[in-house]
């Protein structure tokens, strides 16, 4: 039995970007089915506006999803700030599990701390008060119960505004918090930490209280290339798909 475990993040799939859809399409046909487990750490798309939402890449992606869950590999995902919205009906659909925010997983004999990493740029003030209003119930079920073709204008005018305050906010606000990493890897009582949303891959080292400590940060997909962290019995590559 094959034991890899594959991580990926910040695809930010859209009907804009065919080339990525069809890179993720390509890897869990031929990659995933290999491995025992994938793990998506949030923004697999760009923008999620209800499990309802039939508008393409989406059903591609959810029948694809489908096939590889029913093969017996497992995939799991974590929520990102982009499609935070993605709920039960499409983990019906395609056998995906939904994670916590936070989910400790045993790796390789090492708790293993996932998380898409937004709770982590704690700098950023306004996006953290947006998360948590964007986060309760009522705001959530307010939005899933506008008509589709309301949600999908107010998410594409949802995109130009991020676009927009992005550019604006400093490159550091953007970032983790290093505090909050060593934080949150306390409160999980991990050393070792696996995330995305930032788009800049690294393997950071550092340590908490005297023991190492590790910080995995996947890569966002590109038209170019798509990031995958592999690991198995003997540990870690990356891999380019
Ligand atoms: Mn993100």
């Amino acid at each position: 039995m094959n034991q890899e475990i594959l991580f990926i993040s910040d695809l930010h799939i859209s009907l804009e970007k065919p080339e990525i859809t069809r890179r993720f399409l390509d890897f869990l046909e031929n990659r995933a089915i290999k491995s025992s487990s994938v793990y998506i750490l949030g923004d697999l798309f760009d923008a999620w506006i209800g499990d309802d939402d039939p508008t393409p890449p989406n059903n591609k992606i959810r029948k694809q999803l489908k096939k590889l869950t029913s093969s017996g590999t497992q995939v799991f995902l974590v929520q990102g700030n982009r499609d935070f919205l993605l709920g039960n009906q499409f983990c019906k659909d395609t056998g995906v599990i939904l994670l916590d925010d936070y989910t400790v997983i045993n790796l390789n004999n090492t708790p293993t701390l996932l998380t898409h990493g937004d709770l982590l740029c704690t700098d950023d003030l306004p996006y953290q008060s947006f998360r948590i209003k964007s986060h309760s119930p009522e705001w959530q079920q307010s939005v899933l119960s506008k008509p589709l073709f309301l949600r999908i204008l107010a998410a594409r005018w949802y995109r130009i505004r991020s676009y927009f305050h992005k550019r604006k906010k400093s490159q550091d606000i953007m970032d983790v918090n290093q505090e909050t990493v060593i934080n949150v890897m306390l409160d999980f009582k991990c050393l070792r930490l696996i995330h995305g949303h930032t788009h800049r891959p690294h393997v950071h080292n550092f340590e908490i209280n005297d023991q190492s400590a590790q910080r995995y940060v996947l890569a966002a997909w590109t038209k170019n290339a798509g990031q995958v962290l592999c690991w198995n019995d003997k540990g870690y590559q990356i891999e380019f798909i």
